[in-house]
């Protein structure tokens, strides 16, 4: 299963956002210092689409979407070059899928700040030094290696260049993230795990007096960072969320009245980290089971039936496929689907997209 490592410095709240994803509440101890072993969590990812397949199947079993989540100690500035126990929690999050990177935004007398003031920006371009230093040591020691060598492969001579030029962004202070790959290179750059290599989710982590990033100290210059780099932003009431969960509706509207506060951060932070992830969903329903299957967005028909077993990729045959749109108008059945003729057979290749209803022909 995919997961996302959440990162940021020493009390950004980490912890709190990680509890608001998975709802654990209280139930979930706090990183205690010098502990690396990680807080998980498997969390199902919210589909109003999924839901309405729920009802109109009244399925034995339904199997959501689910994506995991890992709480990770903060990250103090050193880290990158392997101060305290920074190298351990980096290898943690170079294992993740995608990084939640948390912002503490937010002002609380009661919790010292690591750099002895709330300023964002500062404590994003730490975050991202220290993760690009990680990076750099890795292709440094590696470039190193290769080096000494008498006599390079071919493949080797194509590693060192490629690497080179990693090498040359990093020292720019730019991210992999964005860099433009051949598949060969990406396929050379995998078993490296890089941590800038991830695709990254910021979360602002406001408090209740802060409306809106303008709100938040730096907020000018962290608005114009967010528009160059592209980042994908969620601006989230960390605490706020914790201690909602703990109300009725009733009151958990009452106390919210006058924040934006808006969808759930909950649902906007497991929405945002699937597609940030590349994922999509495709969908098999039927009276046994409806279930919600994640595949990367350009992922194949072939794929779709290797996701659900092994015997359907080998035997595979046909998919046919229901956007679920023309599903959800034609009755819920694949039966009236054929007949109004929204129903597609699709060979191998076809490249399934988010929401379709699928199902496999197969033979073995
Ligand atoms: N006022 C306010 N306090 C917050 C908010 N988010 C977190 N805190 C407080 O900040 C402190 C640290 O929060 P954690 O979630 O434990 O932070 P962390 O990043 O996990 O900390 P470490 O794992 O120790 O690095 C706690 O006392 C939280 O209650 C917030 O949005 N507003
Ligand atoms: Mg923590």
């Amino acid at each position: 299963m995919l997961h996302c490592g959440i990162v940021g410095l020493p009390l950004s709240g980490k912890t709190t956002v990680f509890n608001v994803i998975t709802k654990a509440g209280a139930e979930v101890k706090p990183y205690a210092g010098g502990r690396t072993d990680p807080n998980r969590a498997v969390v199902e990812v919210p589909d109003s689409r999924f839901d309405l397949l729920v009802l109109a199947h009244n399925p034995r079993k339904a199997t959501p979407a689910q994506v995991e989540f890992v709480d990770l100690a903060g990250l103090s500035k050193g880290a990158g070059k392997g101060a305290g126990l920074g190298n351990a929690f980096l290898s943690f999050a170079a294992d993740a899928d995608a990084l939640l990177h948390v912002i503490r935004c937010f002002s609380n007398g009661a919790v010292e700040h690591p750099e002895g003031s709330v300023n964002p920006l500062r404590d994003w371009e730490i975050l991202d030094m220290e993760l690009i230093f990680r990076d750099l040591g890795i292709v440094e020691n590696r470039l190193g290696k290769l080096s000494s060598r008498k006599k390079l492969l071919p493949e080797e001579t194509a590693e060192r260049a490629l690497l080179e030029r990693c090498r040359d962004r990093l020292m720019e202070e730019r991210p992999l993230r964005d860099m433009e790959l051949s598949p060969e290179d990406s396929r050379i750059l995998r078993g490296f795990t890089f941590v800038t290599a991830k695709p990254q989710i910021i979360v602002l982590n406001m408090d209740e007096t802060q409306t809106g990033i303008e709100s938040i100290p730096g907020g000018a210059d962290i608005e114009r960072r967010i528009s160059e780099s592209g980042a994908c932003v969620i601006k989230l009431y960390g605490r706020l969320e914790m201690d909602l969960m703990e109300l009725s509706p009733e009151e958990a509207a009452e106390f919210t009245e006058g924040i934006p506060i808006g969808e759930p951060g909950r649902n906007r932070l497991i929405a945002g980290a699937y597609s940030t992830l590349g994922l999509i969903s495709f969908f098999t329903c039927g009276p046994d089971e409806v279930r919600a299957w994640t595949l990367r967005d350009g992922d194949s028909a072939l794929d779709a039936a290797g996701a659900i077993h092994t015997d359907l990729a080998k035997g595979f045959i046909r998919a046919q496929v229901v956007s679920y749109d023309d599903y959800a108008a034609h009755n819920n059945s694949f039966a009236t689907c054929r007949d109004t003729g929204v129903l597609r057979l699709e060979g191998r290749d076809y490249r399934v997209r988010d929401g379709d209803v699928i199902e496999i022909r197969f033979n073995i």
